[in-house]
């Protein structure tokens, strides 16, 4: 980096809040264990499976005499997953943690994210590397990547690596499928009696890595922020122009809790939640039909423009679409040489709906055809679909602007429908952290420091009370085994984290289910404008309205 920013320069010299018990006490606390825990469910099949790292109890760090180590200690931390703000503060809270154990500590930082641990590729941090990251966003300090650590063969290496280099810890930062294999790889560690450590850090822009414990995934305050603004700007645009329907895309692999956020921050005239469309049932045409309503109502008004929000995962919540892709991961599976045989793409679809079952014929027979491709091309190295790469908002936008069409011939519609297209997603994965995630990310890194030194694995470095100033977080520490439940994972009952979906009968989507029908005909739209970093306290350091609603 050879030329930083004005804004950079000044973000380097902020000080990330901790906890009271850290801030005024440094490492000098006692942790004070709970009573024995139990997993969110399958308890049975979860305890046998992880015999060393199941029941154990809750931490809570409380002033006290201290954990100083007497000897410096060798800690590991890598990142995994997709980007999420406040990554490098958590490793620059873990450093920092890690010295007030004991000033001679080291912290090696694997590269490339799971792979560098098992290929023992790292680097050594030291004060002026860590300086640089200080309050940044993105994961380039030591990069990442998403693969598994999940086998014998991989966990061996990984004890050889950390006997090489002398490492007692390993922090594992990532979502619910990292944090999984983090438990494995604790479980491991204490069943081949490694003296390996292994602690885990909530991280994920897509908020669906939560508990009544875990309150919130680091990353989803800041990147919503950033879409919001985004959206609010889009919003003042639309109602500028007064000639666009704005249909915005926005990421979250499966659950909608960033679209809900957004529309509770910015009060577009409608937001699909992936979660209510499964319970109840919607169908695609359904859905098509409200929002072609919105459309035709606000048209009434002379309003011929509009905001949309969609969840990225909304496809595989939509009952006849989920059949669909399910159906042509197993056909694109076992006939991949027929159809890659077929060239013209005409008939490559008609080979396709000859194949299907009746419904699912005809669902895929009602798609435009771009998407209909895309649900043929694009496929992982599994062969599934690339769900995440369809673009439902042009889907959406193509199918809602036929049935418009459809209703102005009958007679029922004469508003003007001209759409615009959005996709938000890596534009705030990277974003620096907000003062919230900046704080919170180093407390998890810090706490993480804290955990190690009084000997915990298995345990997810948590932060409590986060809807509060940071003067009042309650820091500790969750047993990785309360988060799991027992999955169907191709074919086979595995034991993973459960997802955290949007919850129908909980309070942020209360308030928007409230509040949508006026949003969806009045032009009512909430201008969050740019994340602040300095100013009054109201404007630089609120939490999400999830956040807020949650704990009120
Ligand atoms: P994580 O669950 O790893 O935090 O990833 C979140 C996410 O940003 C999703 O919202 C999105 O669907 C996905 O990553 C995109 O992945 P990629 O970076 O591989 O394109």
């Amino acid at each position: 980096m050879s030329e930083i920013s004005p804004l950079q320069k000044a973000r380097a010299a902020y000080q990330p809040k901790l906890p009271t018990v850290f801030a005024k006490h440094g490492m000098a606390v006692a942790a004070q264990a709970g009573a024995a825990t139990e997993s969110v469910a399958d308890q049975d099949a979860v305890r046998e499976l992880f015999p060393n790292t199941y029941g154990l109890p809750v931490v809570t760090f409380e002033a006290g005499t201290g954990v100083k180590a007497a000897a410096p200690v060798k800690a590991g931390v890598i990142l995994s997953g997709g980007q999420a703000p406040g990554g490098h503060n958590v490793i620059a809270g873990l450093y920092d943690g890690l010295k007030a154990v004991h000033p001679d500590s080291q912290l090696f930082g694997f590269l490339g994210g799971p792979s560098g641990l098992v290929d023992n590729k790292f680097k050594i941090f030291d004060d002026a590397f860590i300086n640089a990251y200080r309050n940044t966003g993105g994961f380039d300090i030591i990069g990442s990547g998403r693969t598994k650590l999940e086998t014998t063969e991989q966990f061996e290496k990984v004890v050889a690596n950390c006997k090489q280099h002398g490492i007692t810890a390993l922090v594992v930062i990532g979502g619910d499928d990292s944090n999984t294999n983090a438990c494995l790889l604790a479980e491991y560690m204490l069943a081949q009696k490694t003296g390996v450590q292994v602690i885990g850090c909530p991280k994920t822009i897509d908020g669906d890595l939560k508990n009544e414990w875990i309150e919130t995934s680091f990353g989803f305050d800041t990147a919503t922020k950033v879409y919001s603004e985004l959206i609010g700007n889009i919003g003042r645009d639309a109602n500028s122009a007064k000639k666009y329907w704005h249909f915005i895309k926005l990421m979250g692999r499966s659950a909608s809790h960033i679209a809900l956020e957004c529309a509770l921050q910015t009060h577009p005239n409608a937001c699909l939640i992936s979660e209510e469309i499964a319970e109840n049932k919607t169908t695609l045409k359904q859905i098509i039909n409200q929002l072609a309503d919105i459309i035709a109502k606000r048209a009434e008004k002379k309003c011929n423009f509009g905001v949309a929000l969609i969840p990225e995962g909304l496809i595989e919540f939509v009952p006849e679409m989920k059949a669909l892709i399910a159906e042509l991961n197993d056909l694109l599976t076992h006939e991949a040489a027929a159809c890659e045989r077929i060239d013209n793409m005409e008939e490559r679809i008609g080979f396709v709906l000859g194949q299907l079952g009746t419904e699912t014929r005809e669902a895929y027979a009602c798609l435009p055809k771009t998407i209909q491709i895309q649900l043929i091309m694009d496929r992982d190295p599994h062969g599934n679909v690339q769900v995440s790469l369809v673009e439902t908002e042009k889907l959406l936008i193509e199918m809602v602007k036929a049935e418009l069409k459809a209703r102005a011939a009958a007679g029922t519609y004469t508003g003007k429908f001209s759409a615009q297209n959005h996709f938000f997603g890596y534009e705030g994965r990277c974003a620096a952290p907000s003062n919230f995630d900046a704080d919170y990310c180093y407390s998890l890194g810090y706490t993480a420091a804290a955990l190690m030194a009084a000997g915990k694995s298995g345990y997810m470095s948590n932060i409590r009370h986060t809807n509060l100033p940071a003067t009042a977080w309650v820091a500790g520490g969750v047993p990785l085994t309360m988060l799991m439940n027992m999955e169907r994972r191709h074919g086979k009952n595995v034991p993973v984290i459960r997802k955290a979906l949007v919850e129908l009968d909980g309070k942020p989507f209360a308030v928007f289910a409230a509040k949508r029908d006026s949003w969806a005909i009045e032009t009512d739209y909430v201008y969050p404008g740019p994340i602040q970093y300095f100013g009054p306290t109201e404007v630089c350091d609120h939490p999400t309205a999830t956040l807020r609603y949650e704990r009120a």
